[in-house]
């Protein structure tokens, strides 16, 4: 028996954000001590930011959920998990009863794609709904880079992530690496990456409406018009065409489509989009000839690049000019991860594929076509409250809070939340989404848990694999996350609240592995499935531990149950706390294509088509009007990190900047209260003039808006901010993949005071 007060160390990955850094973790007894980085980790050597040691206080919170809450005559109260679980088959097989399953919907959110627990077991809740309407936070994200991608190379996770360590010239679009630590692009210490670019005489140039930290450390600032990162990329590719600087090297001879998007992209020249861009036509023309003759060079374009109308076009034409700068797929450029666990790309018959395509459904009332298995998470409200078949009367939500991350104009979706004849969410707090929920199901605090990260390894700027144990262990009443989403598809699936989450466990391990020795290349083929799987539970190993277990063996650096017994399993993660590195990215293509033609698809008709949409459409900005942006502060996470003091302290940062040009002719100064319109919402603000924002734009952080009395946020309710999403509409969106415009949102401001 450990003793109550004897010190120990653990090793965790940090699983609040992509970075995924290591964390050296000093325990005593249940008390976290300490949580520093973890020098040794292989991935991150030590680096951490304010957010992975607060991982103590959110352990801590006393409003964090311990137990599950069911509301009652408008209460919350605490009830035993017997009690939950009979509320949740009451409430979600009343609603399946009465109006069918296509009466139910999902809305999942980005914690779950850090976790192990929900990444196994989120599908079979989906799956057991037997809904399409599964909605997510990738349409207020990264959407429109799978969409992008799965048209260019076969597969909506091939993504091409920027090979920071060896490039040496970097282009990045709509991204402040110095606030986020990255995204789409997993790397830690991502500011001290862009910092050795520079060591190492490279260069670093940064397009953004903001001149924000990521800008004040790089060479150069493009302060770009929001919303117009599509036509500036356009411009670039024209003047490759135009100046004979193509050079797609290797890759030509895989790629078609190319001489298709220089005659679609001839009417984009420098001059005809400068004025629209706020860049100045030479400008143009010089990064241009700067990224063609860089001895290496990545363009890497993040949430500003997505998150406007064009956003698809914008992510595809990131990779067009990648590609045709030679740079795509190649050391120092932008490259393809070889995860050790979960690629499809790395699976079946290599460098050919079924293709992509959206719109395998459409949604109910306004049709908008499904991507990736999801539709629009701008249409969750209309949904919700459009009377007719197939109106959606029961929601889940998983590790959510779409009142505050995604369009809520006016508070549309906070009041159809409302209307909900059941609703069960699965979160750690109370909050402005979960207030709404008729039983709240909460996980164990993330200490609790185990660790891999399943999802953002994949596209991470060096392949490497980590595992992490739970640091403290779970009570018998606190179930674990995967238990809690196994047990919630089983019930609506019609099983009793009582059943055996063994049943689903079991059937997911052994349909893998029967999957497994069906793929002819894999060193399973043939094997006996039953054989392999008591081999993977002997010792009694279960729930997501299993599955990667199996995943980990079957995959590129597996073990492949014996074939290469230095191969990677679990046992053989669980010997390496600080992970395991497995090199340098290396070139993929064409290899990892999954397209029909086992091409590089460089111009999809669903993507030159837009091009025309791009030239035609006008976005014209009255004369007192802004364009109002994003902004990601370094000790926020989305909403819901607001509850801890040690990370809100200090001062207010849910304010309105606005360029001292801007302010003048309002008459406003920092401090002064602001009224914010918009087409669709209107709040009132804070206001700080600055120059950090181009003339012409003001900028809002999201996640803020804790002023719901309903709330259990203590600390996040003396300083609520306010919702920035009030202000979004739901029909600015980007058609190609459902992605919301959260940015350049035409916004009046008029000075309170
Ligand atoms: N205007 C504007 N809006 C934006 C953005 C923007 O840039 N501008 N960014 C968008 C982006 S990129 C994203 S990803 C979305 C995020 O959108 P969401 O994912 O909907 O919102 P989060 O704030 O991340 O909320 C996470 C929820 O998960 C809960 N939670 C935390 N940890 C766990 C856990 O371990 N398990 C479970 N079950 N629950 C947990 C929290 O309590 C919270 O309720 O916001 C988007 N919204
Ligand atoms: N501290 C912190 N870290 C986070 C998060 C957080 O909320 N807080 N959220 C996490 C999540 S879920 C994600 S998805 C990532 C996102 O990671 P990043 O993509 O790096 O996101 P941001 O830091 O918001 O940087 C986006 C930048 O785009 C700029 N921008 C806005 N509109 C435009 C435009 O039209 N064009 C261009 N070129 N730029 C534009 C904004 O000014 C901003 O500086 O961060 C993750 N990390
Ligand atoms: S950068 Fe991200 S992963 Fe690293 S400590 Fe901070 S929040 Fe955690
Ligand atoms: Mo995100």
């Amino acid at each position: 028996m450990e003793q109550a007060d004897a010190t120990r160390t653990a090793y965790r990955t940090c699983p609040l954000c992509e970075a995924g850094c290591g964390l050296e973790i000093t325990v005593r007894g249940p008390e976290v001590v300490r949580i520093r980085g973890d020098r040794d980790d292989v991935f991150s050597h030590g680096f951490l930011c304010p957010k992975g040691s607060s991982l103590k206080q959110l352990h801590e919170d006393p409003d964090r959920l311990r137990r599950p809450l069911v509301r009652r005559d408008g209460r919350f109260v605490e009830v035993g998990w017997d009690e939950a679980w009979a509320e949740v088959a009451a409430g979600l097989g009343g609603v399946i009863e009465r109006h069918g399953r296509a009466a139910t919907a999902l809305y999942l959110g980005n914690p779950g794609a850090h976790n192990l627990g929900a990444l196994t077991y989120t599908r079979s809740v989906i799956k057991a709904l037997g809904t399409r309407n599964v909605f997510s936070a990738s349409t207020v994200d990264q959407m429109p880079k799978q969409v992008a991608s799965g048209y260019l190379f076969g597969g909506p996770a091939t993504v091409a992530v920027p090979d920071l360590d060896r490039t040496s010239y970097l282009l990045m679009l709509g991204a402040n690496p110095y606030a986020s630590n990255g995204s789409l692009c997993t790397a830690p210490d991502f500011p001290g990456r862009l910092q050795a670019i520079r060591a190492r005489g490279g260069k670093v140039v940064v397009v953004d409406p903001r001149r924000t930290k990521t800008v004040e450390e790089s060479d150069e600032w493009v302060a770009i018009v929001p919303g117009t990162d599509a036509l500036l990329l356009a411009a670039i590719v024209q003047v490759l065409f135009a100046d004979g600087l193509t050079a797609p090297g290797r890759l030509a001879d895989v790629t078609d489509g190319i001489d298709d998007v220089a005659a679609a992209c001839a009417r984009f020249t420098p001059e005809s989009v400068s004025d629209r861009c706020g860049v100045p036509a030479d400008v143009i023309r010089r990064l241009t000839r700067e990224l063609a003759s860089a001895e290496t060079a990545a363009v890497y374009g993040r949430i500003g690049t997505c998150v406007s109308e064009f956003g698809t076009t914008a992510s595809w034409l990131v990779d067009v000019v990648n590609l045709l700068t030679g740079n795509l797929d190649r050391a120092g450029g932008a490259m393809f991860p070889l995860p050790a666990v979960g690629a499809a790309n790395a699976s079946g018959r290599p460098g050919i594929g079924a293709g992509f395509r959206t719109g395998r459904g459409h949604t109910r009332v306004r049709g908008l076509p499904e991507a990736c298995g999801e539709y629009p998470v701008a249409a969750l409200a209309e949904e919700i409250t459009t009377p007719g078949d197939g109106q959606v009367r029961a929601l889940v939500t998983v590790a959510g809070n779409p009142v505050l991350s995604t369009p809520n104009p006016d508070g549309a979706l906070d009041a159809a939340l409302a209307e909900l004849e059941f609703m069960v969410a699965v979160d750690i707090y109370l909050n402005e989404t979960t207030r709404h929920a008729h039983v709240i199901l909460p996980p164990p605090s993330a200490l609790q848990r185990s660790h891999y990260d399943l999802a953002l390894l994949g596209f991470a700027v060096r392949n490497v694999a980590n595992y992490s144990e739970p640091v403290f262990p779970r009570a018998d009443d606190e179930p674990d996350e995967w238990e809690i989403l196994a047990r919630l598809a089983l019930i609506a699936q019609g099983a009793p609240p009582d059943c055996d989450v063994a049943l689903l466990d079991d059937a997911t391990a052994a349909s893998m592995l029967r999957h497994a020795v069906t793929d002819e290349r894999s060193a399973l083929a043939g094997r006996d499935p039953d054989e392999l799987f008591a081999l993977v539970s002997a010792d009694g190993r279960r729930g997501p531990e299993r599955l990667l277990d199996i995943r980990l063996r079957t995959g590129p650096y597996g073990d492949g149950f014996g074939a290469r017994p230095e191969g990677l399993s679990l046992d053989a993660l669980l010997a390496q706390p600080h992970g395991v590195d497995l090199g340098a990215l290396e070139p993929r293509l064409p290899g990892a294509l999954r397209t029909a033609s086992g091409r590089i698809e460089l111009a999809s008709p669903v993507l030159l088509a837009d091009l025309d949409r791009l030239a035609t459409t006008v976005v014209e900005r009255a004369a007192d009007e802004l364009w109002l942006v994003n902004r990601r502060d370094l000790r926020s996470n989305n909403s819901w990190m607001h509850n801890l003091d040690v990370l809100t302290r200090g001062k207010d940062r849910c304010v309105l900047q606005v360029h001292p040009a801007d302010a003048a002719v309002r008459g406003l100064e920092t401090g002064d209260l602001v009224q914010v319109t918009s087409g669709d919402g209107v709040i009132e603000v804070r206001a700080q003039v600055t120059d950090s924002v181009r003339p012409g734009v003001v900028s809002l952080p999201h996640g803020w808006g804790h002023d719901t009395s309903e709330a259990r946020l203590s600390v996040a309710a003396r300083r609520p901010g306010v919702n920035v999403n009030r202000l979004v509409g739901t029909s600015s969106i980007d058609p190609l993949s459902g992605t919301s415009a959260l940015t350049a949102v035409p916004v009046r401001v008029l000075t309170l005071r």
